[in-house]
């Protein structure tokens, strides 16, 4: 089946620099080589302000805004892909547990307006309260603490980027 209006883009870096491959995450446009993943209806990229180490999106091909929004096989190829994704990073970040949740409309904390599942590996004791962990999702990219952490450097997303395809190879 079609994955309906998404397409790679190729965009100019900087007028001297060569095009590189992009895709949408709702109202940004990220690079090809902060996906890790790729199935036939979702992506799965690293997140430039991680709540924890590990702390990676999963997304509908097909800029979709709110969960309502997508076909049972966007939906289905979605999950798929996240428990996929859960496995890796489990693995790869020596996690015994997971949260993953999806914040579905601006009043449950959604700021980019495009489906993503949150994955993060969890470990005792990575926060005093467990559920902080719901808190600190709602306002960790909120443009009033970026200022107090700024975004990772693309380097450091690439870098992980790579760690994690090896899981799909
Ligand atoms: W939401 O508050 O919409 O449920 O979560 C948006 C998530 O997307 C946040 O974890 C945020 O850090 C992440 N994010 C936003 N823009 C980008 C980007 N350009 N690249 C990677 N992650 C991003």
């Amino acid at each position: 089946m079609s994955n309906g209006s998404f397409v790679w883009e190729d965009q100019p870096r900087h007028p001297h620099q060569s095009a590189m491959a992009t895709l949408r995450f709702g109202q940004h446009v990220v690079s090809a080589t902060v996906v890790f993943l790729r199935s036939e209806l979702s992506f799965a990229i690293v997140n430039r302000k991680p709540v924890l180490p590990g702390h990676v999106l999963v997304c509908p091909l097909r800029p979709a805004e709110r969960l309502c929004d997508l076909r049972p096989d966007e939906v289905s190829d979605l999950f798929v892909t996240a428990q996929r994704v859960a496995g890796a990073i489990g693995k790869h970040y020596g996690a015994p547990s997971l949260t993953l949740a999806v914040q579905d409309g601006p009043e449950a904390g959604q700021t980019v307006q495009h489906v993503h599942v949150h994955l993060l590996p969890r470990h005792a004791g990575d926060f005093s309260r467990n559920d902080d962990v719901y808190t600190e999702l709602q306002h960790h990219d909120r443009v009033e603490s970026e200022e107090e952490a700024p975004f990772r450097s693309l380097p450091d997303m690439e870098r992980e980027a790579a760690e994690l395809r090896t899981y799909f190879t």
